[in-house]
Formats: structure tokens, C-alpha cells, sequence
């Protein structure tokens, strides 16, 4: 069964996709995402210039051969734009295995672990107030885990907020150039240390809590928040610093027991191995799309398994269907699993594109049992909606220096 042809699309049904179709000789095909926000069109070349030539004649069959070739077989190595063509070529080659065999691709893994996979949702709002009325409604809809954002005061957006502070950049189509936004630490410890305060005595302790610093503390803010959270009991603090240098997370570590989650960002292993390792971090949240797809993050969970870091992959609405339909497989059989981020799929051309099979009851989510993936790609569709240049925002301290976004 060779691999006969690879197609590329792009779409912005809301916001840009980039989809990866492979059709083999016997007229089967895989679909793969290879979205890297901001950044799709340079993700279009690699493939197409420098990764499609490569594999055409190519068994589908050998997985991993194909993997090692593309990540082992060029000089040079790992990288989003890289790690991302890789991922969509093999979320594909998975979708074809599962169709020829007759089975979802969590057959092929190993088989369920689990029977639905747990959730968390997202919860934000301009106010507490309305943040935690968010919340409620999540889990009166029979969401067991939730993820707290909310405006701080002061500052004009903040990550995670819809409405007037709105900075949900993955629902915008397009931003054509970054916007600026200003960041403040003293400010935003003022709100989430309140914000977790009232969250619990209004949501009482049975609902997890979640939270994402989103990167803009250092290695000692984020030890202090993570301690002045501490009686609030969170599942996990998400990216409380960046972890460029990974021993950064040993000093979190030595003064907090609340639980760290690092990775949507990360491309291979290795950006992740100390942080495992030692056992700095309690949840690694790779995305198939970003990581290397599922042939690595199969290696990266069980690597993890080793040091109790439970998997809980990246689920933003900038991964496409394509991608949470590989978390979904991989979440139903990884022995390590934690949780799964969801924001859902309500955008009506988004579902017009991608018809994907999983079903959410409850605050959980469960696998299709369609051979493969379980996800259809409308191409008619893709065509009405074309890609548009969009941008993530960048961030400055008040003084005006670049900080993180
Ligand atoms: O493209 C960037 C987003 O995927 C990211 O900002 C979302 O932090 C995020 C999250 O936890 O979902
Ligand atoms: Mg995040």
C-alpha cells in the first residue's frame, strides 16, 4: 500500500487549519493537522516543498520508519514548523492503519483504559463575578473539572477573557498584524489569588479547579503564587513560567505543592525530559499537532508513566478536530492519563468542514468507534472558507519592555 498522493488545505472556518490529507495506491486515506497558529503558511512549505517529495511511493504501512525518516534521517531537527509536518503525516498514516485493519486507532495503541475521558471546560469572565456564574453553568451542565480565567482590573485584555477584554485569540480569523497588550504582575496577583478564594467558597471542593498563568511569571512569582493558592486545592497551575531552561521548574518545585503543567508549546521529548525526570511537573500537555503527532506522544506518555506525570494534552481551539481526535484515542488508552482541555466545537462552518465522531456526556468525552480517527474532512467546504493572515498578540510590561505572551 503505497502512499500515492499528500494534499495540503488551508482553511479559516473562524480561524486558519491546516489540514494533511495522504491517499494511498489502494485509494484508502489519513487526515493529519498541522496547525501551528500564526505561523500556517510556513507549515505549507515544509510539507510541500520539502516533505511530500520525500514520501510518495512510500509504504503507509511503516510508521515509524517514516517518522525515524523525517526526524532522525534530517540534519536538521525538532522545531514547531518541523515537528508539526511530521505530526500531520503521522495522525494520517494512523488513520489509514485503523481504516485498513477495521479499527479505531485506540485499538491499534493497546485498547481502552478507561470508558470516557474526563474534560475540563473552560470558565472566564470581565468580573469574578461573572467568571464563577461561568463556572456554575459548566458544572451544573456536568463538567467535573474547570478552568478559571478572568479580566484582572487594570489591565485592558487578558488572556483566556472573551468579551470587551476579549483576548481569546484562537476564536478570531484574523488579526493581520500582532496586536500589543500590556502585562502587570502586581496586578494580576491581586485578582487570581481573590478570584480562587471565592471560587471555592462558591463552587464548594468537589469541582476541580484548573488555572493558566499562560508563561508570565518567573520561576520565583510563580513559586509564590503556587503557594498562595495552595488552599485552594487546584488539579493543576498551568505554565507558570517558562521553561526554556528546565531546571527553572526546580525551584517552583521546592516551595509548592500545588500541581504544575508545562508542554502545549513543546515540539519533542527533549524539550520536556528534565522536567519529567525529576518529577518537577505532575501533568505534561503536549499536542499531537505540536509534539510530533501520535507516534511521539505514545513515547512521551510512557516516558512520563515512569515519574507519575500524567498526560493532559493541549485542547485550544486553534488544534482542529483532526488533532483532538488523536487525543482522544491516545487519552482512551494511555495508563497515565490526567485530564483533557475542551472548549468544544460550536462554530457551524468549523463543523460543516470536519465531521468528527466523539460524543460529550457529562463532562466526558467518548472515543468513536469508527475504524481510524473517526474524522471526515469536507474539501467542497474547506474551499468557501480560505486562509486568512492572522497573528497571535505580543506583550509588554507597562514600561513598554517585550515580555511573554
Ligand atoms: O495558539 C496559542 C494557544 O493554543 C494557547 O494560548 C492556548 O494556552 C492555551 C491553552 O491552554 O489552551
Ligand atoms: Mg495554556
Amino acid at each position: 500500500m503505497k502512499i500515492e498522493k499528500i494534499d495540503v488545505f488551508v482553511s479559516c472556518p473562524g480561524r486558519n487549519f491546516v489540514t494533511v490529507k495522504v491517499t494511498t495506491s489502494d485509494g484508502v486515506y489519513g487526515l493529519g493537522d498541522a496547525t501551528v497558529n500564526g505561523r500556517e503558511q510556513a507549515v505549507v512549505a515544509m510539507l510541500q516543498e520539502h516533505v511530500i517529495p520525500c514520501l510518495i511511493g512510500r509504504d503507509a504501512h511503516n510508521i515509524e520508519d517514516i517518522w525515524q525518516y523525517l526526524y532522525r534521517g534530517v540534519y536538521w531537527r525538532r522545531g514547531p514548523i518541523n515537528m508539526a509536518a511530521i505530526a500531520a503525516i503521522d495522525m494520517a498514516l494512523w488513520d489509514i492503519k485503523g481504516k485498513v485493519a477495521g479499527l479505531p486507532v485506540y485499538q491499534l495503541l493497546g485498547g481502552k483504559s478507561r470508558q470516557g475521558v474526563t474534560l475540563y471546560a473552560h470558565a472566564n469572565g470581565e468580573s469574578i463575578e461573572q467568571t464563577l456564574a461561568n463556572a456554575e453553568q459548566h458544572v451544573s451542565n456536568g463538567f467535573k473539572a474547570v478552568r478559571l480565567q478572568s479580566a484582572v482590573p487594570g489591565l485592558e485584555v487578558t488572556y483566556g477573557v472573551l468579551g470587551d477584554k476579549k483576548d481569546y485569540f484562537e476564536l478570531q480569523g484574523s488579526r493581520p498584524l500582532p496586536p500589543e497588550e500590556t502585562w502587570s504582575t502586581p496586578k494580576y496577583f491581586d485578582l487570581v489569588v481573590e478570584l480562587f478564594e471565592q471560587a471555592r467558597s462558591r463552587l464548594g471542593n468537589q469541582v476541580q479547579l484548573l488555572h493558566d498563568v499562560h508563561s508570565r511569571l518567573t520561576p520565583i512569582e510563580s513559586a509564590r503564587l503556587g503557594k498562595l493558592l495552595e488552599p485552594y486545592n487546584l488539579l493543576f497551575l498551568e505554565d507558570a513560567s517558562i521553561a526554556e531552561n528546565q531546571t527553572a521548574y526546580k525551584t517552583i518545585r521546592q516551595h509548592t505543592t500545588t500541581p504544575l503543567a508545562i508542554g502545549e508549546t513543546y515540539n519533542t521529548l527533549w524539550d520536556c525530559k528534565d522536567l519529567i525526570q525529576n518529577q518537577w511537573i505532575d501533568y505534561i500537555r503536549v499536542a499531537a499537532t505540536h509534539a510530533g503527532g501520535i507516534t511521539a506522544l505514545k513515547r512521551i506518555a510512557d516516558f512520563a508513566s515512569v515519574f507519575n506525570v500524567q498526560l493532559a494534552p493541549h485542547g485550544a481551539p486553534d488544534l482542529s478536530p483532526v488533532c483532538f481526535a488523536a487525543h482522544m484515542h491516545l487519552n482512551t488508552w494511555v495508563p497515565n492519563f490526567g485530564i483533557q482541555e475542551f472548549v468544544g466545537f460550536g462554530n457551524e462552518s468549523l463543523r460543516e468542514i470536519f465531521q468528527h465522531e466523539f460524543t460529550v456526556q457529562n463532562g466526558m468525552a467518548y472515543v468513536s468507534e469508527a475504524p481510524g480517527l473517526g474524522v471526515e474532512f469536507d474539501e467542497q467546504a474547506a474551499l468557501k472558507y480560505p486562509y486568512k493572515r492572522s497573528y497571535l498578540p505580543v506583550s509588554r510590561l507597562e514600561d513598554g519592555s517585550m515580555w511573554h505572551w
